[in-house]
């Protein structure tokens, strides 16, 4: 990558306030970007002004804050539609995050699942892509069955085909793993589903903030993701859903605003996107990720791709050399994540030490534990890299490894 490049990402890192902080008396070094990523002044300063000039409740009065703010939840909407390509505005609903996402389908969907359908997920999937499955099926009786995984961390293709049968209603596939950062064949996995009439759902909570999406391409029914690993705030997401399963699926939740008329005899829903928002919905947070939006449109992400893979290589390179250390998540189709384990310590002792030097990344299952327990480790530690790294951090990551190790030993 060329020093002019570089310089544009350290830029880029200006704009993001919380990293030019000390911890424990060193630079912050924040490696757990694929728990959450921090957040550019532009969508802090969108949030701050928004209350500070806009803020009512939406969809409800004549008088003029009830306006704007409508229209700053509504404009989110938009940008969000344009951001993953969708063919209308009111196939975007506004949840709480890609775990409200699933939660909404699989109980939403629970009147088209009859006993004995198979639902399919995959060996790698983040257990708000397991349990809410799990619990659809003891409703119905369904089968939850699980697409394995090789040993580098990819889907086995050829046993997912097998596995789909005029049974199979549902499959569930996460677009980029948080544990081990392969990216899955998903156009492959949605075209083979298609051909048996199966219903599709991406988890794309740790795509969306890394690949462009275009949901018509695609061709998913449904599509998801959280405001918070896109720069933007906590507490909003996003369900994409196609409009014919979305018209044909339940209300979520009950109450205002998802609702036509309500007598006390009968109450007919609104039409989409409110039919799935019930109640007073997070406009300050739509807001935020409107701007964590507009921020990344203003990146070249192919460059920021292959900024990210360039810090990604660097650290995997000096990782490979340590000696006791097995990476977790081999695929040859990765983003920037790298999950590893050394011989003898545990993945917490690491992060405790590594922490002493201001360095953030996790340990732990990473809401993985069936993953953990293909692999038959308690946890990896997981550095998971973004646009405002650099390759300087890096270094000192890997001197505050050596030192756990000497440490650990
Ligand atoms: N799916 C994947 C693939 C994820 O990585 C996460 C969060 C979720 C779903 C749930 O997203 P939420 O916003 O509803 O919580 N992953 C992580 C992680 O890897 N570390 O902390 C949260």
């Amino acid at each position: 990558m060329k020093a002019k490049q570089k310089k544009a990402f350290e830029r880029i890192r200006e704009e993001f306030p919380i990293l030019d902080q000390k911890i424990n008396g060193e630079d912050l070094i924040y490696l757990d970007n694929a728990a959450s990523t921090q957040k550019p002044k532009a969508v802090i300063n969108a949030i701050k002004d928004y209350y500070e000039n806009d803020h009512s409740n939406v969809h409800r009065g004549v008088h003029t804050l009830s306006v704007r703010a409508t229209e700053a939840y509504e404009n989110a909407r938009v940008k969000v539609t344009e951001f993953l390509n969708s063919p209308n505005n009111h196939q975007i609903i506004f949840t709480k995050g890609t775990t409200d996402s699933i939660n909404l389908i699989a109980t939403s969907i629970t009147s088209l699942i009859n006993e004995n359908d198979e639902i399919l997920i995959t060996a790698m999937e983040h257990h708000s892509n397991i349990v809410p499955w799990q619990e659809l099926c003891k409703r119905t009786g369904a089968v939850l069955k699980i697409i394995p995984i090789n040993e580098n961390g990819e889907i086995l293709i050829d046993d997912y085909k097998d596995m789909v049968s005029a049974k199979t209603k549902l499959i569930s596939v996460v677009h980029l793993s948080n544990t081990l950062g392969t990216i899955n064949p998903i156009e492959d996995i949605i075209k083979i589903a298609k051909s048996h009439d199966v219903i599709t759902v991406i988890d794309g909570a740790q795509a969306a903030g890394h690949l462009p999406i275009d949901v018509q391409q695609l061709d998913c029914d449904f599509y998801l993701f959280s405001g918070h690993k896109i720069f933007g705030p906590t507490g909003i997401g996003v369900l994409y859903g196609k409009e014919e399963i979305l018209n044909r699926i339940d209300p979520y939740q009950y109450g205002g605003e998802m609702i036509l008329k309500v007598t006390f005899e009968k109450t007919t829903y609104n039409s989409l996107p409110h039919k799935f928002e019930a109640g007073t919905p997070n406009i300050a947070g739509a807001v935020g990720i409107g701007a964590s939006i507009d921020f990344i449109n203003s990146l070249d992400r192919d460059l920021c791709h292959e900024y990210e893979m360039s810090l990604h290589d660097y650290a995997l390179n000096q990782l490979e050399q340590i000696d006791g250390i097995r990476i977790i998540g081999k695929s040859s189709h990765k983003s920037a994540i790298i999950s590893f384990v050394i011989d003898g310590m545990h993945p917490h002792d690491i992060g405790t030490i590594i922490n002493q030097k201001g360095i953030a990344v996790r340990t732990g299952h990473h809401c993985t534990m069936p993953l953990m327990d293909f692999y038959e480790i308690p946890g990896t530690v997981r550095a998971s890299f973004s646009i405002y790294n650099n390759h300087s951090e890096i270094d000192k990551l890997i001197d505050a490894i050596k030192l756990a190790i000497k440490m650990l030993k």
